[in-house]
Formats: C-alpha cells, sequence, structure tokens
C-alpha cells in the first residue's frame, strides 16, 4: 500500500532523474531482505531499544517487531530498560497500545533471535547482558567499533532517526504499514529531528511526508499534548529557581528527578533562552547522576565534548552534533563525594566551554536557594 504524499508546498517540478538515482541508492530493501533471511528459522524474537526509551526508540522497536512477525514469521516481544518517564512517551504507549515490556520481564534465555534499535552493543546505554551479543542492530548514530561484528547491522547511515530506517523498510517491501505503527513511527522522526529542525537529512523528509497520510491524526493530539503529573510542574519549577547562567551557557542541576528523561527536557527548554549556546542539565535517579547537553552549533560536537568530560570520570556517554547525554554512576559515594562530584563535572563542562575561570554565574530568577 502506497499513500501518496501531499503536494510540496513549493511547486517545483519533478526531477525524475535525480529521484530514480535515489531510488537506486536507498539499501533499505536490501537491508531487510537480509534481516528477515536472517530472521527465519529462529523460535522467539527481542527487540531491545536503549535505557528510558524515547519516541523513535518505541516506535523503531514496534516496527521491527511487527516485521519480524508478519514477514518472518518470529514471534517478537519488545522490552526497554529504565522507565518510560517522559509524559509524551507514555501516551504514545498507551494511546497507541504499543506491545513494549520492561526488561525487568524478559527471559534472555528464551529468546534465540536478539535485536538492538537506537543504540549499538558498545554504547553503555542499554539493559543487554554482556553474555549476549546481539543478532541484529539498527541504528542511526555513528557506527562503533564493535558493531562491525554484529552479524546483520543496518548503522551509520546519516538519518535523524532510527524510525526512518524502519520506515524504509516498509515502503521498500511494500508491507502493509497499520495506522497506529505509522503514528509511532511519524512522531519518533518529528520528536528526533525536534520537527525536521535539527539534524535532519532529505530522507527524513520524504519519509515523515509519506507517513503523513497514513498517521491517526486524533492519538497524535493526544500523544503530543499530553497530561501532566504534578511533579512534572514540581521539577520545572526548581529548575527555573536552580539554573544558573554562566556567559552563553545555561547549567542545571536539577537535583533528584522521578525520571531521568525529564533531564533531557531541561536542557531542552533551557536552550530557548535568549542569548544562550549551550545548556546543561544533570539530575539523579537512584544511584546514577544523568547528564543532558544541547548545544545551538552543531559543530561545537555535544557529542564528543559530553565523552571528553565523562569518560574520565567513569561514565558512559552518547550523542551527536546538538544533543548528548551521560550517566556517571555514584553507587556507594557518600553525600559529600556525590557533591563534590557535581561540582567537578560542572567546572569540566565550563573548562570545555572554554571558561577555565568561570565568572560568578547569574541566576534566572532572584528566588531559590
Ligand atoms: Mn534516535
Amino acid at each position: 500500500m502506497t499513500a501518496s504524499p501531499p503536494p510540496p508546498a513549493a511547486r517545483r517540478p519533478r526531477a525524475p532523474r535525480r529521484d530514480a538515482r535515489r531510488a537506486a541508492a536507498d539499501p533499505s530493501a536490501d537491508r531487510l531482505t537480509r534481516i528477515l533471511r536472517y530472521a527465519r528459522g529462529h523460535r522467539r524474537a527481542l527487540v531491545l531499544t536503549h535505557d528510558f526509551p524515547d519516541p523513535d526508540a518505541l516506535a523503531s522497536a514496534v516496527a521491527l517487531a511487527h516485521l519480524l512477525e508478519r514477514l518472518a514469521g518470529v514471534p517478537t516481544v519488545v522490552a526497554y530498560g529504565g522507565i518510560v518517564g517522559r509524559a509524551e512517551n507514555r501516551a504514545l504507549i498507551r494511546v497507541l497500545k504499543l506491545p513494549v515490556v520492561p526488561v525487568s520481564r524478559v527471559d534472555f534465555d528464551e529468546h534465540d533471535l536478539v535485536c538492538m534499535v537506537d543504540t549499538q552493543p558498545e554504547q553503555g546505554n542499554h539493559s543487554l547482558p554482556a553474555r549476549i551479543f546481539p543478532d541484529v542492530v539498527i541504528d542511526h548514530h555513528p557506527e562503533r567499533p564493535e558493531t562491525r561484528l554484529v552479524p546483520v547491522a543496518d548503522v551509520g547511515r546519516p538519518m535523524g532517526s532510527t524510525s526512518t530506517l524502519l520506515a524504509g523498510y516498509f515502503r521498500a517491501a511494500g508491507a502493509v504499514l497499520p495506522p497506529r505503527i505509522a503514528t509511532a513511527l511519524y512522531y519518533g522522526i518529528k520528536a528526533d529531528t525536534r520537527d525536521l529542525g535539527r539534524e535532519t537529512t532529505p530522507q527524513d523528509v520524504a519519509t515523515y511526508l509519506w507517513l503523513f497520510p497514513m498517521v491517526d491524526k486524533e492519538a497524535l493530539v493526544q500523544v503530543e499534548q499530553p497530561r501532566l503529573p504534578p511533579d512534572y510542574f514540581h521539577l520545572f519549577h526548581a529548575a527555573i529557581e536552580r539554573v544558573r547562567i554562566y556567559g552563553h551557557g545555561a547549567v542545571c542541576d536539577v537535583g533528584e528527578v522521578y525520571a531521568p528523561d525529564v533531564v533531557a527536557e531541561v536542557a531542552e527548554r533551557f536552550l530557548f533562552l535568549d542569548g544562550v549556546k549551550w545548556s546543561l542539565a544533570f539530575g539523579s535517579y537512584r544511584d546514577n547522576l544523568y547528564f543532558s547537553l544541547r548545544v545551538t552549533d552543531r559543530r561545537q560536537n555535544a557529542g564528543r565534548l559530553i565523552r571528553d568530560v565523562i569518560e574520565k570520570k567513569g561514565g558512559v556517554a552518547g550523542g551527536h552534533g546538538s544533543m548528548a547525554g551521560a550517566r556517571v554512576p555514584m553507587r556507594g559515594l557518600k553525600p559529600a563525594r556525590r557533591r563534590a562530584l557535581r561540582r567537578e563535572l560542572t567546572r569540566a563542562f565550563l573548562a570545555a566551554f572554554g571558561q577555565r575561570r568561570p565568572r560568578r554565574p547569574r541566576k534566572l530568577v532572584s528566588a531559590g536557594p
């Protein structure tokens, strides 16, 4: 089934030669064939997302499970580590009835086919036990060396989202795309590319337009405008009081958070502040400290920057041009050491942004600690 995309805003004539060349260069059909050929004959598959999954990870995982079940005949379970905290992401699962379970409910030994989406074995932000190596990895982030050992991988193609890759499989195979999966993939692209405004490729845009007619618009509204728990407002209240402005940088120690993914939401929010060019937020959840970094100029390479700072402190980090995240374990550290770690890391980030001797920061509001 192929729905035609809405007419483009600018009425430019089509360029059939270029389209044909692009179609010929699109490896989606070949990648899907290899995945299905490998999968056939397996008993039970597991598709794992990264921990604290975002819409792109959830949508990709559910889409891959659908393809494995329908086209390879392999019953498939989708699982994620951590929790789903962000209200939009919880709504995505609830409204579209996405069949996903926490990884704590999974017995890995029951699965003879293990797939990973929106992350890679070496990334360190997932809950795959070290003794298990995945059979299939699909991810739009830059390829990590270990991923070359994965039997079937679709990694490193320059896309703004993993959902773009998965939608490409449906399109290439002419497979029926159920509205709830189309809606999830559409939202996956939208969320990962910030409405096509960040690290977006022509394939992301084309896929977004291809999916649009199939999207359940009512469900989408419920996902994008979810009800928010009081905790959300408490947290933002604290964040607004606690954020400190250092020149063009915003740094917010949010304290204890009710879900790690709200740290990213805080970092993104303060990037909207006039004059801010980079925004760092961090908060603790259980025995870990979670970091999120956003920059307006992707040439600064948030991913490399956060790795440089965090890996020295024994943490794991990932990300790319304009956005990155990290986790530093704090298990066994005394409260004083935890406070010192927060200060040291703040200083390390300021130094990485060229502020070796930071001046006194500004507060955003006068109240607060
Ligand atoms: Mn992604």
